[in-house]
């Protein structure tokens, strides 16, 4: 990303780069977050970002508001153990930023910092973002956080050693589906990550590489229970799968690699995958190709997201959010 193709998204308290790294530099102690079941975009961006905070003297933690034994990712990114449990994470803190976050309930169990911290500062590129903080860095054009993340650090002034460089590659990685998305700027970015050592191999590895064996057969039963339905999303088609509370606990950090291996299947049409979390309660996945608006469907459900890639949590019968998912595909 670069100046050209930024856009800013506007409002009370919107800043750009520079404001960003103002409030930032104005401030005591900063906890940084990002949303719950942090993915590597929200992991690297948080890690990154308190990284260089600390490198500069500034106090600056990490927590995540959920689960509480925090996913691989976190773990693999986390050199310097700054990731701290949420209960751990401090109460009252100057500054609170949080990363790669649409909205408030995204926070989890963190979310009550948004009142208690002095001030706030979002930087995020969901498209579904709503102005939860006091201050917002928000790009909906921009392929990744970490992105946004990399351009306050530079208006900082801010060096990118390994570990930042680690963080801010993988997340950028993730988000652009292995550079699939993001064009020039993002192979650009990625290309200084490497150069600042980021070593993609031996990151990607630790990241995706290691599974458990009994994965083989959990990963077999759930595809095996996968579904198509060809008429579905006006006639593009949907193939979706459950993952049930059993299998989603033993194998929470596996069962995010499921959702490409229907969408590969579905031709141009929608992938879903339903996730049980807790009785008649579900994490539902979806990704496509932009057409429909997977954004616009999951944020109707409560949810929100990217064009191509989204997610909502509600409550009910498997079928009945089923249901609701047809209807929110045909609209
Ligand atoms: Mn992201």
């Amino acid at each position: 990303m670069n100046e050209t193709t930024a856009q800013l998204l506007p409002g009370p308290g919107a800043v750009d780069p520079a404001g960003a790294a103002a409030v930032l530099r104005h401030a005591r102690d900063v906890l940084v977050v990002g949303h719950v079941r942090p993915d590597a975009d929200a992991a690297g961006s948080a890690i990154a970002l308190a990284t260089a905070l600390r490198r500069a003297g500034t106090p600056a933690t990490v927590a995540f508001g959920g689960p509480d034994q925090v996913p691989d990712t976190v773990a693999v990114l986390d050199r310097d153990g700054i990731v701290v449990p949420a209960a751990e994470a401090p109460a009252d803190p100057d500054l609170l930023v949080c990363c790669d976050t649409s909205a408030r309930r995204r926070l989890g169990d963190l979310s009550d910092r948004l009142d208690r911290a002095r001030s706030s500062l979002a930087i995020d590129h969901h498209a579904s973002f709503t102005g939860f903080a006091t201050h917002h860095l928000v790009d909906p054009v921009a392929p990744a956080t970490v992105t946004l993340v990399r351009r306050v650090l530079a208006e900082l002034g801010a060096g990118i050693d390994p570990v930042i460089a680690r963080a801010l590659f993988a997340g950028l990685y993730t988000d652009t589906g292995g550079f699939r998305w993001g064009g020039a700027d993002a192979m650009r970015l990625g290309a200084e990550l490497v150069d600042a050592g980021a070593e993609p191999r031996e990151l990607l590895r630790e990241l995706s590489g290691t599974r458990p064996f009994g994965w083989l057969a959990a990963q077999a039963t759930v595809l095996a229970g996968a579904r198509s339905e060809p008429d579905a999303a006006c006639g593009a088609g949907l193939v979706w799968a459950v993952v049930d509370a059993c299998t989603a606990t033993r194998y929470r950090d596996e069962t995010v690699t499921i959702v490409g291996e229907l969408l590969a299947t579905a031709g141009d049409g929608v992938a879903a995958l339903l996730t049980e979390t807790a009785a008649d309660a579900w994490s539902v996945s979806l990704r496509g190709t932009g057409a429909p608006d997977l954004s616009r469907v999951a944020t109707a459900l409560g949810g929100g997201g990217h064009p191509a890639a989204a997610g909502f949590e509600r409550t009910g019968t498997r079928d009945e959010i089923l249901a609701a998912l047809r209807a929110g595909l045909a609209a």
